[in-house]
């Protein structure tokens, strides 16, 4: 046993047979520790050495302070628990079993001892980290470390802005606060110093970050890498940092969070000082207690420094589930009965208000959201999508009273901005306005919007959309939480010119295209644009919407076909002359037009173009095989897909022997004119390589005849 163990296990808790009475409290926060222990150990995997640590703290929370209801976890006035070390998932699902933590829609609990014998187990509740949407009570999903630290920012800014919104100076309908457990690994991650730091901007009172500065990560002691005093930056961040230096001490950790409720100005850090692994002899305060099973000896040695029957696995004693029943239940039940009582005074006397609020709530869509949509006149010199966009984002917000979002410091260029009367600034003493400002903060940007959207808002972020690489976690986790998050990136392509390569997207639309469930959306002119925001308002999960810095004719929808068939994702634009199809054309986004304009020299040359707009992949895929084969007929195999962007991926429309003319490298700095010509965005270009796919398959129908593959 090392020293420090040796002096921690002398001040474990009073002996179960030892003569002192185990205190209730004790057997509860023991039982959290060996339910992790032991649940790490049957499945071979997993984080035993966190929960062990901060098990009293976790307790001490729930327990004590939390305003929830574990018979309704999602009860809209709840405290939020965020989980940011998500790696220390057992801890929270051994809290959720204990506190009886229910699951609605099983009509059961959320977790079962069950689910936590079959932890990490196929079909169990219990994944290896927490997923929001498979575990009732699992907030938010985590794991990628600094994504919780970023998501809960969001939901205390939604907190306020829920509370700004809905009191009334009799009725207070939300005063929820926000509970983040972070870890060594948060604390390095810059996602969570630009969300504390915009946390601190916003004097986010409401939100408490609890830090296991317990110096070890996976590697070693923090030491080999971090010495940080993360206090001070907290504090220069505009933080209140509180430190309790003994995460057994429960006493004191309640006194911080006391602290931490009475402070209205600001949000609170609460540094405790914990031994990972605590109790086990030979592991605690090393790496080794973090990421894997403590072996079956080890774990017999905690349980007997515990005072825990050494031989009992998954053990809850007698009283521990009465005791939780006692504590958080009875207290969170007699909350929301109150809340709900106040709710019904609330909805006589304020029905639009409640209805607005039950509708956030079921994520539906006010009426006649869509009722000054603006449609564009055809114009050949037209505007650019960005331009467009905005136009449209302003007409559906203004109708959209719970749709919320801004720019990571681009409003300027993104087009973002709410501009419509009352559409007011979030700030500190704001909460409730529509625009808010991240900052130049695009990770913690995605990580906001997360926060916003669980908490019922329907939040949308703007950047360039080369800066999207800066923002993929967040984006990636609201895809697998099938969150309507919505991303506006503008700037699409080496379109926007003369900022050159560093700021000309290549690979970020087929990195888009690659993230399961998002959707992405890159619009030809201003009504494709406007349809493309009818969609993603639709949706119930991300979207991605991809936008031009320069102007793009608006197209002559009199002669060629609606922009509603932006719904369908890809559609025919433009068919050829005479009904012949020679060769289809695809384009996206600002390459449309030069396929538009190579269609009419081709109809020149005698060579029959289709043009079809395919503005986003995901939603063409949705479609039925019969409409993908109508727009994209296998009697075709002449084809040419143009956008500026990686080629990667266009040979699923193309086919392996189609042209593809996009980016085969970096951008460079020159006026959009010269930069479209020297890569090959130019009718003559597209007219070169159609040609040639005519010529490829003629010859081909020539050497293999009908019915000869
Ligand atoms: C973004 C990210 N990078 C790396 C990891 C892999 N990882 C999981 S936990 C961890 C560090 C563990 O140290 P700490 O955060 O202090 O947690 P503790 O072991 O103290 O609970 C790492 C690197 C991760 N989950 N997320
Ligand atoms: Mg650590």
């Amino acid at each position: 046993m090392t020293r420090r163990a040796a002096s921690m296990a002398s001040r474990a808790a009073p002996r179960a047979g030892g003569g002192t009475e185990r205190s209730l409290d004790q057997s509860c926060i023991d039982t959290i520790r060996t339910l992790a222990m032991d649940a790490v150990e049957q499945a071979k995997s997993g984080h035993p050495g966190t929960p062990m640590a901060l098990a009293p703290a976790a307790y001490t929370l729930w327990q004590r302070v939390l305003r929830y209801d574990p018979a309704d976890p999602a009860w809209p006035n709840r405290d939020r628990f965020v989980l940011s070390n998500g790696h220390a998932s057992m801890l929270l699902y051994a809290v959720l079993h204990l506190a009886g933590v229910a699951d609605k829609s099983r009509n059961g609990p959320a977790v079962t001892l069950d689910d936590i014998k079959r932890f990490r187990q196929l079909g169990s509740r219990c994944p290896g980290h927490p997923e929001y949407g498979h575990t009732a009570g699992v907030e938010v999903t985590t794991g990628p470390l600094g994504q919780g630290c970023g998501n809960s920012v969001g939901m205390a800014t939604a907190g306020r802005w829920l509370a700004g919104t809905f009191n009334r100076p009799e009725m207070t309908l939300f005063d929820y606060d926000v509970y983040a457990f972070c870890s060594d690994g948060d604390m390095m991650e810059g996602v969570a110093s630009e969300a504390a730091s915009l946390a601190g901007h916003l004097k986010l009172a409401n939100l408490c970050w609890i830090y296991d500065n317990n110096h070890i990560t996976i590697d070693g002691p923090t030491k080999i890498a971090f010495d940080e005093d993360v206090g001070r930056r907290f504090a220069g961040y505009g933080w209140n940092v509180l430190h309790v230096e003994d995460a057994n001490d429960t006493e004191r950790f309640a006194r911080a969070l006391e602290a931490f409720r009475h402070t209205g100005d600001r949000p609170t850090l609460i540094i405790l000082d914990s031994h990972i692994g605590y109790g086990a002899p030979h592991k605690q305060d090393t790496s080794a207690a973090h990421g894997e099973p403590l072996g079956e000896d080890e774990v017999r040695l905690a349980k007997r420094s515990y005072g825990w029957p050494e031989d009992a696995k998954f053990l809850v004693p007698e009283g521990v589930y009465e005791n939780f029943r006692n504590g958080i239940g009875k207290r969170g039940r007699a909350l929301r009965a109150d809340w709900s009582r106040r709710f019904e005074t609330y909805r006589q006397r304020h029905p639009d208000l409640a209805a607005r609020l039950e509708a956030m709530e079921r994520r539906d869509l006010p009426a006649g959201w869509d009722a000054e949509v603006p449609s564009f006149p055809p114009d050949p010199k037209g505007l650019a999508t960005r331009d467009a966009a905005g136009k449209v984002l302003n007409a559906i917000a203004q109708r959209y009273p719970w749709f919320i979002g801004g720019a990571a410091d681009l409003n300027a260029s993104t087009k973002t901005a709410l501009t419509f009367d009352g559409a007011g600034e979030i700030e500190p003493g704001e909460p409730a306005g529509r625009n808010l400002h991240f900052g130049i903060r695009e990770h913690a940007m995605g990580a906001v919007l997360n926060g916003l959207a669980l908490c019922g808002l329907r939040p949308f972020g703007s950047t360039f959309l080369i800066f999207s690489d800066y923002m993929r976690p967040p984006m990636r986790l609201a895809a697998m939480m099938r969150l309507p998050t919505i991303y506006v990136f503008t700037h699409d392509s080496i379109g926007l010119g003369e900022d050159g390569p560093t700021h000309q997207p290549v690979e970020q639309l087929i990195g888009l295209r690659a993230v399961p469930g998002l959707v992405v959306l890159r619009p030809a002119d201003a009504n494709e644009a406007a349809q493309a925001w009818r969609v993603i308002i639709g949706l119930d999960g991300p979207a991605c919407l991809v936008l031009t810095r320069q102007k793009l004719p608006t197209i002559d929808r009199r002669e060629l076909a609606p922009a509603a068939g932006v719904a369908r994702g890809a559609y025919v634009l433009a068919d050829a002359d005479k009904g012949r199809i020679d060769v289809i054309l695809i384009g996206t986004g600002s390459e449309v037009t030069v396929c538009l304009a190579a269609r009419q020299a081709l109809a020149g040359e005698g060579i029959g173009a289709r043009v079809v707009s395919m503005p986003s992949w995901e939603l063409f895929e949705r479609q039925g095989q019969a409409y993908r084969d109508e727009v994209l007929p296998a009697s075709v195999p002449a084809r040419v897909a143009v956008e500026a962007a990686s080629t990667l991926g266009w040979d699923r429309y193309v086919g392996p022997r189609g042209a593809i003319i996009g980016m085969h490298g970096f951008g460079a700095s020159a006026p959009i004119n010269d930069l479209m010509k020297e890569f090959g965005f130019a009718p003559e270009n597209v007219v070169e390589a159609a040609k040639a796919q005519v010529a490829l398959w003629r010859r081909h129908d020539q050497e293999s005849p009908a019915g000869v593959a």
